[in-house]
C-alpha cells in the first residue's frame, strides 16, 4: 500500500514537467489585462494565482480536486456508523488529488493521533493571555509559538536542494494539522467552560476527538467533520489562503504562514462574518421581544443595517454569483436534523428576504448568502453558543486547504510573490487625466 508521502511524491513528479513547460515555453501568454478598477479594488478578478487543489466557479461554487461538495462527501471513506467522511481521508484527497482507500485513510488517522499532543509551552502561552483575548488571537498565537518546531527551518539551515523543500514542508504541515483541533478545544474549554478540560480519546478520529474534547455529544462529531471539510479551501485568492501562500512564498515555514492566514480570516469581511451573522440575528431576535418575525419586519431590520452604512453579514461574495453551495450543504443538514428549530426558521426567513433587499439596495454584486450565513445556527443548536469562537472552527477547517496548498507551492517551486505597485499619478496618466 502506497503511503501518503509516496503517493504525493508520484503526483509531484507527474506535475512538475507541466509547470516547467508552461514557464519555459508559454510564459508570455496573456491571461487578461489589469484595469485601474482592479488595481484600486483589491485585485478583484485578476487571474494571477495557480492552484490545483480547488476551483471556484462563480455560478457552480467550489469543487475540491474536481469534485463538488456532494461528490466529495460521497466519494470519501466514512467513519463507521456516521454520515460524514473522515477529515483525514479528505486531507489525503486534497493533498494528492486521489481518493484514498479506507486503509490509506486509517493510516492518516493513526499518524495524526501520534502527532496531535500539544507541547506544554503552547498551553503556557495560551494561559498567559488575558482571558478576554479574542479566541482567534489565541489561536494564531498558539500556532506561531510552535514555529520553533519547524523541520523545514532546520533542514534549510543545514543546506538543502530546493527540489526537496516539499518533504520537510510535508513533515511540518503533518505535525501542525492534528494539533489545531486540540488548540481550538483547549481555548474553548479554558475561556468558556471554567477551565475544565477533557482528555483526548485514543479511539477517535480528528472530528470525533474534537467533539469529545469540546464536550459535545454525537452527532456533533459529524458536524465537526462536515464543518471542517466545507470550510477547507476556496481556491487561493481569498484573504486567508492568499495570505498563507504569500507568507510561505518567502520560504517562511508553515507556522509563520498559517498564523498570518488565520489573522486574515479574523476580519469581519472574511471568516469573522460567521460570528457577525449570529450577533446580528440575536440582536434582531431580542428586539422582537417574543413577537413572531414577518418578512416585513426582517426587511426593515436589513434596511436599518444598510442605511446605517453597515454590510449585511453572511451575504455577498467576491467571486460567487449565486447561493454558496457551502450554505446549501449546511441548510440541508439543518433540514434533516433541526427542521423546526426556531433559529433555523429565522435564518431561513432572512434567506427569503435578504436577497431581494440587497438587489433593491443595488450595490452588492451578489445578493445571495455565503457560507457564514448558516453555520452559526448549527453550532448554536448543539450548544456552542459562544459565537466569538465560531471563526476558530472556520480556521481549523481552512488550515486543511492552505497547508496542502503551501506544500504544493514548495513542490512546484512557486516564486516569491512580488506584484508591482504604481502611483496614483501614474494611474491618472494611464487614464489620460491631464491635471
Ligand atoms: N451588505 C451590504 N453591502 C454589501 C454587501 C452586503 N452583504 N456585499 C457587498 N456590499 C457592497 C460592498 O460593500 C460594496 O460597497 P461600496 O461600493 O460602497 O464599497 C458594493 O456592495 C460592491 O461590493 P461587491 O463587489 O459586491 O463585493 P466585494 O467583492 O467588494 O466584497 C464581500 C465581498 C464578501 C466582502 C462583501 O459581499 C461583504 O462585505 N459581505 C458581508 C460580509 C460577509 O458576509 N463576508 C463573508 C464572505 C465569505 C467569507 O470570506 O467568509
Amino acid at each position: 500500500m502506497a503511503t501518503l508521502k509516496e503517493t504525493l511524491a508520484r503526483k509531484i513528479e507527474e506535475q512538475r514537467p507541466r509547470t516547467a513547460r508552461l514557464v519555459k515555453e508559454f510564459a508570455d501568454v496573456k491571461l487578461g489585462e489589469v484595469t485601474i478598477g482592479q488595481a484600486i479594488g483589491g485585485a478583484r478578478g485578476v487571474r494571477c494565482l495557480v492552484t490545483d487543489i480547488s476551483y471556484l466557479d462563480p455560478y457552480e461554487g467550489i469543487r475540491f480536486r474536481g469534485k463538488t461538495i456532494p461528490e466529495t462527501f460521497a466519494a470519501l471513506p466514512k467513519v463507521p456508523g456516521k454520515d460524514y467522511p473522515y477529515v483525514e481521508g479528505f486531507w489525503w484527497f486534497l493533498m494528492t488529488g486521489e481518493v484514498p482507500t479506507m486503509a490509506q485513510t486509517l493510516e492518516v488517522v493513526e499518524d495524526f493521533k501520534a502527532r496531535r499532543s500539544l507541547p506544554q509551552y503552547v498551553i503556557d502561552v495560551l494561559r498567559a493571555m488575558p482571558r478576554d483575548t479574542h479566541p482567534m488571537t489565541m489561536f494564531s498565537a498558539a500556532i506561531l509559538a510552535m514555529q520553533r518546531e519547524s523541520v523545514f527551518v532546520k533542514r534549510y539551515n543545514e543546506g538543502m536542494n530546493k527540489f526537496a523543500y516539499w518533504e520537510p514542508m510535508l513533515e511540518d504541515v503533518t505535525n501542525l494539522m492534528p494539533k489545531l483541533p486540540m488548540i481550538a478545544a483547549y481555548i474553548y474549554r479554558m475561556k468558556y467552560k471554567a477551565d475544565r478540560h477533557i482528555h483526548s480519546s485514543a479511539d477517535l478520529d480528528l472530528g470525533g476527538n474534537f467533539a469529545h474534547m469540546m464536550g459535545f455529544a454525537p452527532p456533533y462529531d459529524d458536524v465537526a467533520r462536515m464543518y471542517f471539510i466545507l470550510h477547507s479551501d476556496h481556491e487561493s485568492g481569498n484573504v486567508s489562503a492568499h495570505t498563507t501562500h504569500l507568507v510561505a512564498s518567502a520560504l517562511s515555514d508553515c507556522y509563520y504562514s498559517l498564523s498570518a492566514g488565520i489573522n486574515g480570516l479574523a476580519g469581519p469581511l472574511h471568516g469573522l462574518a460567521n460570528q457577525e451573522v449570529l450577533s446580528w440575528t440575536m440582536k434582531f431576535r431580542d428586539k422582537l421581544g417574543g413577537k413572531e418575525p414577518t418578512k416585513e419586519i426582517v426587511a426593515q431590520a436589513l434596511w436599518d443595517t444598510l442605511k446605517s452604512g453597515q454590510v449585511v453579514p453572511g451575504y455577498g461574495h467576491a467571486v460567487l454569483r449565486k447561493t454558496d453551495p457551502r450554505y446549501m450543504a449546511q441548510r440541508e443538514f439543518c433540514q434533516k436534523h433541526l427542521p423546526d428549530y426556531p433559529l433555523f426558521k429565522l435564518i431561513s426567513l432572512i434567506f427569503e428576504v435578504a436577497p431581494g433587499v440587497l438587489q433593491e439596495h443595488g450595490k452588492a454584486k451578489n445578493p445571495w448568502p455565503n457560507v457564514d450565513a448558516q453555520s452559526g445556527v448549527i453550532q448554536w443548536y448543539y450548544g456552542l453558543t459562544e459565537w466569538d469562537f465560531y471563526t476558530v472552527l472556520f480556521g481549523v477547517g481552512r488550515a486543511i486547504g492552505v497547508l496542502c496548498n503551501i506544500t504544493w507551492d514548495r513542490a512546484l517551486g512557486y516564486a516569491i510573490e512580488r506584484p508591482k505597485s504604481l502611483t496614483t499619478k501614474m494611474l491618472e496618466e494611464s487614464a489620460g487625466i491631464k491635471e
